[in-house]
């Protein structure tokens, strides 16, 4: 079966490590569809997407680019995705929609580990995928080493399908290893086909035999074929080639550059005639199909002029404009062009299209005809655990319910951002993938909302206790006019085990101080411990009220509550008051190649390794298990993705609090003693 038996849009999806090209080589597979009427270039900033201004400023991918085109009369839709591994839950909803991915690399077998986590999100989901090495303009890299590196990260064999001719260092074009033609590149234009040239023969054969012999492994005639020295009739190849690539067995590996335009007319070649139809995605992905209308909703887009637009990939039957779906109506149907939403009246089968005004879809829902909007059916990629966080702060006080109405569209478009209000510290967190995942939302905010933010570090959630147990007699007394004021009491504190928070308990006999006051005693106690001698909340205290004297016209709960509030700001500080800091386990993930650097890292933190094992369903990787004190984690993503080539990652969750006692402890406290001075 071959995709060239359906007539049906399809879409494919660029990914790729952080400027391997992906942009770039999107504006050479539209122009050469003649879809464009001219190639942009990132540098020069006038690519089809990326037009928001964060996209501009950085030339750089910052959300999912759409694109749509025909070519020989098939419909095709392309995802450009975000190519920096913070913006990774962006690529993976994408790829959502994927007939096909082709993964965009750089000739550079050192960053052949940038692809592991790409290879890794594509096996997940079974997703047929091509890999193209771009750049070939720029390196004198032999494509056999690079390959070898490229292996040693994909679980599925990768399949050249072309080899390069050369002239000295300079690629001029290549051999195609299922037709052995051979192409000389041209500026701008499909290459012409060459004789091929002598020096070339030898690693041709090599390479066609090996690109056979990949093949054969899964089909039996072929093997058969290959033992008789017989050879295959290309047809035959193709199709195998194509079944392959449609049951996500093989790698095929194409080459070119997407500056220069080469390689480009093979790319388009090789996605027309070989990238499965909707419904075998759909297949692959467990979409229930009948007989209704069924979309899966991609991304939501948060539009300046359009409001809120959801990209849906159209699985089955027609969506038009005005239809109702989940009970709501669709106002405007677009096919998005980059920036451009392009109004349609309908979107057949595979279309990936734009749904206007739409209030209830999220990504990953599953839409059908009438009243339902379904959670999925379907698997869909789980966000990457928040590692890095900035408190957030409007610069306007009265922006605040606008601030968190416009975080919350930002965190509908990428849902690996979080919102969190720290009840400890009073700071709304943002939490991320790091600092450009970070910075981009505050500037989002800004460009899009209009709400001005101030960004500072999150506090680290330090406590208090104490080590050591005292008796205190505390007498609130007032009279000024009327009516007086008398509390007295008489309590125990004591250092209660760590996690045992607060405790008070009630030992007061013969009524010296009445019932109905009880409760006042506690609520003062309560209140002090909210922060305590050293500026913190304290933890982990017991007190005891066993004793007391009332007054019969000047005792109230206001006088006892204070009176309880006294004795504690009285006796605390002869506990010998100590801090605590919030210490959190934390399973850092790493290829295992990195795993003795990791351990440097983790001590270099104040880190506690607790061992390592290896990473379930990750060949090659390791997790390795430690506990870190919070303030450490701010920027421990930052020296993580240095040490890794941008691919480790951790996951964290709060374990215990741990005395902090020395010099380090005094740091804390000073600070916090400067900040109340502000
Ligand atoms: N020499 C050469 N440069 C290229 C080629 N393709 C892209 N570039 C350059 O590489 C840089 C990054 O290109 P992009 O197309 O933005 O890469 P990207 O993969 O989309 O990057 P992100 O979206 O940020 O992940 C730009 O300066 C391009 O001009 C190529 O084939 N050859
Ligand atoms: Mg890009």
């Amino acid at each position: 079966m071959t995709g060239r038996e359906t007539k049906t849009a399809r879409c494919a999806v660029l990914v790729g490590p952080y400027t391997s090209g992906k942009t770039t080589l999107l504006e050479a597979l539209l122009f050469a569809a003649e879809a464009t009427q001219r190639k942009g270039s990132v540098p020069q900033g006038n690519t089809l997407g990326d037009a928001s201004p964060e996209a501009r400023e950085r030339q750089m991918t910052v959300e999912p680019n759409v694109a749509r085109c025909d070519y020989l009369g098939d419909s095709w839709s392309f995802i450009d995705c975000p190519g920096s591994v913070e913006l990774s839950q962006e690529r993976n909803a994408a790829l959502m929609a994927a007939d096909v991915a082709i993964i965009v690399a750089e000739p550079e077998p050192s960053r052949a580990l940038t692809l592991a986590p790409i290879f890794k999100i594509l096996d997940d989901y079974k997703i047929p995928h091509i890999l193209f090495v771009n750049k070939m303009d720029k390196t004198e890299v032999r494509v056999r080493d690079l390959l070898e590196s490229l292996q040693a990260v994909s679980s599925k064999p990768l399949v050249l399908r072309q080899v390069p001719i050369r002239n000295g260092e300079q690629l001029e074009g290549f051999v195609d290893l299922v037709s052995e033609r051979a192409y000389r590149y041209k500026e701008g234009a499909a290459s012409d086909l060459v004789a091929m040239p002598e020096a070339v023969k030898d690693r041709e054969d090599e390479a066609r035999q090996d690109m056979l012999e990949s093949l054969a492994d899964y089909d039996d005639t072929l093997l058969e074929q290959l033992l008789e020295d017989k050879i295959p009739a290309t047809e035959e190849i193709y199709g195998q080639l194509t079944k392959d690539l449609q049951e996500d067995l093989i790698v095929p590996v194409l080459f070119g550059s997407a500056e220069a335009s080469h390689g480009i007319t093979r790319l388009w070649k090789a996605l027309r005639h070989e990238t499965p139809a909707a419904a075998k995605t759909a297949e692959r992905l467990g979409v229930p199909l009948g007989e209704e209308f069924t979309a899966s909703v991609i991304r939501i887009y948060h539009q300046a002029h359009t409001g809120k637009v959801t990209l849906a990939r159209v699985w089955n039957g027609v969506a038009k404009d005005g239809m109702t779906l989940g009970g709501e109506r669709v106002s405007g149907l677009y096919r998005m062009m980059g920036p451009d939403n392009q109004k349609i009246a309908e979107a057949g089968e595979g279309e990936l299209v734009a749904l206007g005004r739409m209030e209830h879809p999220q990504a990953g829902d599953l839409m059908r005809d009438g009243e339902r909007v379904e959670e999925s059916g379907m698997a869909w990629p789980a966000a990457p655990k928040p590692v890095f966080g900035v408190a957030v702060t409007p610069k306007n006080r009265q922006d605040e319910v606008k601030l968190t109405g416009s975080i919350g569209k930002l965190i509908e478009e990428d849902c690996s951002l979080v919102l969190e209000h720290i009840a400890d510290t009073h700071q709304m967190v943002l939490w991320g993938q790091g600092e450009i995942h970070l910075r981009l939302a505050v500037d989002r905010l800004n460009s899009k909302y209009h709400v001005e933010v101030e960004t500072e570090r999150p506090q680290t959630a330090y406590k208090e206790t104490i080590r050591r147990g005292t008796t205190q007699h505390s007498r609130f007394k007032r009279q000024s006019g009327g009516h007086g004021q008398f509390g007295d009491v008489h309590v125990e504190i004591q250092p209660l085990p760590r996690g045992k928070g607060f405790e008070f308990v009630d030992k007061i006999v013969g009524g010296s101080v009445p019932r109905q006051y009880i409760p006042a005693v506690e609520t003062g106690a309560r209140e002090y411990l909210q922060r305590g001698p050293l500026g913190f909340p304290v933890v982990d205290v017991g007190v005891t009220l066993f004793d007391g004297q009332y007054h019969s016209v000047d005792s109230s709960d206001m006088a006892f509550k204070t009176a309880g509030r006294l004795a504690m700001s009285e006796g605390m500080p002869n506990c010998q008051p100590v801090l605590l800091e919030p210490i959190y386990s934390v399973t850092i993930s790493v290829p295992n190649e990195f795993t003795s650097k990791i351990h440097g890292l983790v001590s270099g933190r104040r880190g506690q390794i607790l061992g390592f094992e290896t990473k379930a369903d990750w060949d090659g990787w390791d997790e390795l298990k430690c506990n870190l004190p919070q303030a450490e984690l701010q920027d421990l993503i930052v020296e993580l993705r240095s040490l890794t080539f941008g691919v480790g990652s951790f996951e964290w969750s709060f374990d215990h609090l741990q005395e902090l006692t020395g010099r380090p402890a005094e740091k804390v406290i000073e600070e916090r003693r400067s900040d109340d001075a502000r």
